[in-house]
Order: C-alpha cells, then sequence, then structure tokens
C-alpha cells in the first residue's frame, strides 16, 4: 500500500515538460523517467536493470539472473549472457558499456534480438538508474577479461572502462551493482521483501526455462537468504500456482504456444469450482491490467470453440441458447501472456493492449489449439461443458436477484441502509465512508466525526465469502447490499464510478487477525465487484493506533512498535502504556482524533496489487484445501484472537 498523508501527487503534464538533456534532467525531474520517487519508484530500477538480463535471457544468450539485496540495501543483479558490449562505441566515443549507462535511452539501442522487455510500457534505461544512484558499478566477463567502471555523483564515470582481471574463458556475463540515492527516494531506500519475490517469481513463470536466483542478506535465518525460481512449464506452472488453494475440476492444465508476425502467444488455463474468472494478462511480461485485444481474442475463441464443441457433440442440444461468455469463464484461471515487437498500450492507467492485430492472432493459436485439446480429451471437455451448462442456469438466477437490487437502490434515499449514518454533503468529491468492524466501533464512529462530510456503516459480523457463493446468493446478504446502497455506484459489470456517493472509502478495522480477516474479504469484494473503484483510487485503509501512551496529563498514540520505543525514549519512565485490543476500546473523541480527523490521520491507498495479494489470501483461507490454511494460522498464531476461520 502507498502510503497518503492526505496528499495525492500529481503527474506531470506532457507540455509542463521542458526538455532537458542529460543525467542532470532525469535528477531533476526523476518523476518524468521512473513512477515517483517513493517506494514504488524505488522498487522500479530493480526492475529496470533485472529487464536487460531477461533481455539477454531471451535472445538465447543467457539463462540464469541472480538479484541481491544486500543489508546496505545495495542491489546486484547479473547475467550469464554475453557481456554487455566492451569496445569504443561509435557515435559517442566511448566504451559502449559508459554509453549504456550515460546516455538517456541508450539501452534500447543496442539490441539486435527480435523485442525486448525493457523499452516497453516502463523502460526508460540503463542511464536513468544511473542518474538516480548514489554509486553504480558494472562489471562485465567476456573472453577470459574482467572489465569494470564506476559511476557517482549523478552517473559520471570515475574513470574510463577498465580492463581490471582476468577470469576463466568461459566465464561471461554482466553485473550491475548499485545503491539508490537517498537525495532521490527521500521516502525511502529500503526494498521490501515480498515486492521483489513475487515480481521475481512472476517474472520467472512468464519466461520458461530462465532460472532467476533471488538473494535477501537482509534475512537473518540463514536457510531463507536464497530462493530460486526456474519454471520449465512457464505460465502453465503459473496457473497450478494460482490454483493452488483452489480445487481444480479436470486435474490436467491446458498450455498452448504460438508465433505469428513476429508475435508470440502462450496461454495457459484450468478451471476450478469456484465461479469467479481469474485471468491475467501479459505484454512483455508486463501485467495488462485493463486487458486488451490479447484478452478479447481469448474471449472470442472459448466463447466459439466450446459452443462449437458443445453443439457438435450433443452436449448442448442444437435450438438451446449458446453459453456466454461469462458462461465458459465461469471459475477459469487463466494466463494470457503474448511477446509483442511494438506493444501499444491504452487505457486509463496505460495498462490496456491496443494492438488490433493481437486479437485475430490470439484468437486464431488459441482457438484451434482448444478445439484440438477438447477433441483429443473428452473427458475434460465434458466437465468444462457441463460447468459451463450450470452457469448458464444460475445465470438466469442472478439477473433476477440482481433485478431486485437494482429496483431498490432506484428508491435512492428511502431505500439506504437503516444502519448507514449518512453525511450531510451530497458533494461525492468530499465525502467519506467509514467502513467499521463491529456495532461498539461504529457507535464511537457515528459520535466522533464530522458528519459533514463523514458517513459510517458498521458491519456486523463476517461479510459472506464471495468466493463461495454464487453471484445471486452474495446479493441476498444484507452487508454486501449495504455496501452496494450506499455506494450508489452499482455492482459487477454496471458498475458506474460516476455514480459514487464518497471519493474515499475507507476500511476501518481493528489491528488484529480477525480485522486483517474482514479486510481481507472487503477487499476481495470489492476486487471482484467494484474493481473500477480500486483501479481509480478511491478506496483506503484507516490506520488506528496500537497504543496510548500517556504520562501525566499528556496523551501520545503509537501506530507501529518502532513509534512506541521512539515515545519511550522520549518521553522517560513512569509511563502508562495501553494497548488497544480493538477500535471499540477507543471514545469517540480518541477515534476522531487518532483515526478519522484529517488533518492528523494517515491513510493508506489500496491498490489493486493490494486487492489481488487479498485475494489470494481469501481463496487460501477459505478454500478446501486445509493445509495452507493451517500453516496461515499457524505462522499468524500470536496475533489470533479468536479461531473461526
Ligand atoms: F546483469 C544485468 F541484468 F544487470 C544487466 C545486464 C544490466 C544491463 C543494463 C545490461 C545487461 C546485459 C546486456 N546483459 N547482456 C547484455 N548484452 C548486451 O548488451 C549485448 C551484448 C552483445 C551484443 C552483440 O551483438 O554482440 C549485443 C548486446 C545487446
Amino acid at each position: 500500500m502507498s502510503e497518503l498523508n492526505e496528499k495525492i501527487e500529481h503527474s506531470y503534464n506532457e507540455s509542463d515538460i521542458q526538455v532537458l538533456e542529460g543525467l542532470e534532467a532525469v535528477r531533476k525531474r526523476p518523476g518524468m523517467y521512473i513512477a515517483s520517487t517513493s517506494e514504488k519508484g524505488l522498487h522500479h530500477l530493480v526492475w529496470e536493470i533485472v529487464d536487460n538480463g531477461i533481455d539477454e535471457a531471451l535472445a538465447g544468450y543467457a539463462n540464469t539472473i541472480n538479484v541481491s539485496v544486500d543489508k546496505e540495501n545495495i542491489i546486484t543483479v547479473e547475467d550469464n549472457g554475453r557481456g554487455m558490449p566492451v569496445g569504443i562505441h561509435q557515435k559517442t566515443g566511448i566504451s559502449t558499456v559508459e554509453t549504456i549507462f550515460t546516455v538517456l535511452h541508450a539501452g534500447g539501442k543496442f539490441g539486435g534480438g527480435a523485442y525486448k522487455v525493457s523499452g516497453g510500457l516502463h523502460g526508460v534505461g540503463a542511464s536513468v538508474v544511473n542518474a538516480l544512484s548514489e554509486w553504480l558499478e558494472v562489471t562485465v566477463y567476456n573472453q577470459g577479461k574482467v572489465y569494470f567502471i564506476r559511476f557517482e555523483n549523478g552517473g559520471k564515470a570515475v574513470a574510463p572502462l577498465k580492463e581490471i582481471d582476468t577470469c576463466d574463458e568461459n566465464k561471461h556475463g554482466s553485473v550491475v551493482r548499485f545503491k539508490a540515492d537517498p537525495l532521490i527516494f527521500t521516502e525511502t531506500t529500503k526494498y521490501n521483501h515480498d515486492t521483489l519475490k513475487d515480481r521475481l517469481r512472476q517474472i520467472a513463470f512468464l519466461n520458461k526455462g530462465i532460472k532467476i536466483i533471488f538473494n535477501d542478506y537482509r534475512i537473518e535465518d540463514e536457510e531463507k537468504i536464497s530462493q530460486t525460481f526456474h519454471y520449465e512449464g512457464g505460465v502453465k506452472e503459473y496457473v497450478q500456482f494460482l490454483n493452488r488453494n483452489k480445487t481444480p475440476i479436470t486435474d490436467d492444465v491446458f498450455y498452448c504456444e504460438g508465433v505469428e508476425d513476429g508475435i508470440e502467444v502462450e496461454i495457459s488455463f484450468q478451471y476450478n469450482d469456484g465461479y469467479i474468472p481469474n485471468i491475467y494478462t501479459f505484454c512483455n511480461n508486463i501485467n495488462t491490467g485493463e486487458g486488451g485485444t490479447h484478452e478479447e481474442g481469448f474471449r472470442l475463441a472459448i466463447n466459439r470453440i466450446i459452443n462449437k464443441y458443445a453443439k457438435e457433440n450433443g452436449l448442448l442440444k442444437k435450438d438451446e441458447e449458446n453459453l456466454s461468455t461469462e458462461d465458459v469463464k465461469e471459475g477459469i484461471t487463466a494466463i494470457i501472456s503474448v511477446k509483442h515487437p511494438d506493444p501499444q498500450y491504452e487505457g486509463q492507467t496505460k495498462t490496456k493492449l491496443g494492438n488490433s492485430e493481437v486479437r485475430k492472432i490470439v484468437s486464431d493459436i488459441f482457438g484451434e489449439s482448444l478445439h484440438r485439446y477438447l477433441l483429443e480429451n473428452p473427458d475434460y471437455a465434458k466437465i468444462i461443458v457441463e460447468k459451463a451448462s450450470i452457469a448458464s442456469k444460475a445465470r438466469l438466477a442472478a439477473k433476477k436477484a440482481r433485478e431486485l437490487t437494482r429496483r431498490k437502490s432506484a428508491l435512492e434515499i428511502s431505500s439506504l441502509p437503516g444502519k448507514l449514518a449518512d453525511c450531510s454533503s451530497k458533494d461525492a468529491s468530499i465525502s467519506e465512508i467509514y467502513i467499521v468492524e463491529g456495532d461498539s466501533a461504529g457507535g464511537s464512529a457515528k459520535q466522533g466525526r464530522d458528519s459533514k462530510f463523514q458517513a459510517i456503516l458498521p458491519l456486523r459480523g463476517k461479510i459472506i465469502n464471495v468466493e463461495k457463493a454464487r453471484l445471486h446468493r452474495i446479493f441476498e446478504n444484507t452487508e454486501i447490499r449495504s455496501m452496494i446502497t450506499a455506494f450508489g455506484c452499482g455492482v459487477g459489470d454496471e458498475v458506474d464510478v460516476s455514480k459514487l456517493r464518497y471519493h474515499k472509502i475507507i476500511i476501518m478495522t481493528d489491528a488484529d487477525v480477525d480485522g486483517s480477516h474482514i479486510r481481507t474479504l472487503l477487499l476481495t469484494f470489492l476486487y471482484r465487484y467494484l474493481k473500477p473503484v480500486i483501479e481509480q483510487g478511491y478506496v483506503y485503509a484507516a490506520q488506528p493506533p496500537l497504543y496510548k501512551v500517556s504520562k501525566g496529563n499528556s496523551v501520545r498514540y503509537a501506530y507501529s512498535d518502532n513509534e512506541l520505543e521512539q515515545i519511550k525514549s522520549e518521553l522517560g519512565d513512569r509511563l502508562s502504556i495501553q494497548r488497544y485490543k480493538g477500535l471499540g476500546e477507543m471514545n469517540p473523541e480518541q477515534l476522531w482524533e487518532t483515526t478519522m480527523d484529517p488533518d492528523n490521520r494517515t491513510l493508506v491507498k489500496v491498490t489493486i496489487d493490494d486487492a489481488i495479494e487479498a485475494d489470494t489470501v481469501c481463496s487460501m483461507l477459505m478454500g478446501d484445501e486445509v493445509e495452507p490454511r493451517r500453516n496461515f494460522i499457524v505462522e499468524n498464531a500470536q496475533f489470533v484472537k479468536n479461531l473461526d476461520i
């Protein structure tokens, strides 16, 4: 989650951009070259460098990428490729290595390979990483020689590339080592272990055969320092991984690959016994969260081929209505990965693939392969078609139930849920709704709030598990109905964000396992049925304090154990420390002061990645597999208040 203290970051407007040259420009306006100088931008540096190693591997010259982070948060990336070219570069008159790291956008121009993942959506070149590092070192191994160059002081070479040693004739590759500049990354220069691990694992899934070794030397337990991600099955293993806590309905996983006009396509899927489709699409290893032409091609083909097969084999009668795309997607886990030499991205967050030729190419390659798969595996075909038929029947029932909720919400104000304490403002841009766990905390929040712009919706008990319930059952749940009605923007395919009644939806739960469980369920629900609301940044998590520290008449609040230690050392002894076990222990004034007052509170914006993570945890906690659930509970046991997962 990205920290947000009531500040919204503004992105640069193209016309504002002064065209500056050289690396000083990058240091002056880092936001133009990387997403931000927050934690996200910091990680961006790693991905920029890693992508170059991946390119070398995709070109067929490397098979292993080693990524390390050490105790000082220095990053080392090493590949076993050809080694960056060490000769003098024609245009610049300096070594190619130095050129790569000092000339803006030079990175992509040296490739002879087909497509480069660097230079895609995020690709800004190794020179940007250099510009934003306190120092950066490059070592190249090639033909028995070792070359070295170091940059400092905003990316300036300390000395030209130099041959410093000899090595085994058989050793070759590139090593880049850098320390992010704390003058640029003022928020943090500490890398997040899980962010690095998750993305490196994803890259390994998306590029079969490439071995990615991740070492985090900040970890004390020596056995946990190193992890290797290496999947010969690629996206097929990715699907198995995503379904690991679900119950697949076939034991096989579909996989196909093909190339047409230089565009590579890889698709894998497997159905599980749930109802929600989990389809992840990628172009050049970048998650295209808004979908695009590759996803459209997939949808076209799966609909066409499953209906064709069903009719030809008597599983669907000739006069029966076709299965809809929604029906055939129910419970599917799928990965669609394309590699394109010239991708065009569209959409609000530039994560929608726009190249129109991709639609037909995906549809052709996938369609043909799926048809053959169904013919060759009639048992699986039957299971898949039957699931879609049941979905089709349930769809009609769901439609009725949806019409019911919609008619109610059409009545607007009179139908707002009784438990909702609405705010008086009708201006969504300043209105907030707190979703509060439990009645007692709900009561405090209602008394403590500023009713001009803060609405409170208390939730009783645990909301229904959206994973296991079919669509129409979800809409029967009162807690869910209350939220949908209060938000006012519809649900599912019918979401209209412009109708959202509050521009901050703030989840306020206890800082314990039950609280995090409820937050997980809420995020899962929002992710699956109100995704645009998360994507457009309207969802937040409140940060209630963990401790109240009193000394005489003065009171301080600590939001983390670190902060508690800091306050203790500031205030000295004779302190009384109260640990809040739940929001309910705070009186209305305290709740306002610590958690709800816009001048004091900290809100954490929920990102789509948080929601995907919640979704995975939710599947694990709710799925049929007992083992992962038990492990999760055991690992988190010290926090558990009451165990009813
Ligand atoms: F290791 C790494 F991942 F950190 C990293 C590797 C970082 C960077 C910025 C670049 C590389 C990298 C570059 N690995 N391998 C290469 N290969 C080339 O630059 C290269 C070598 C030879 C030839 C050739 O045509 O002979 C072409 C290229 C692109």
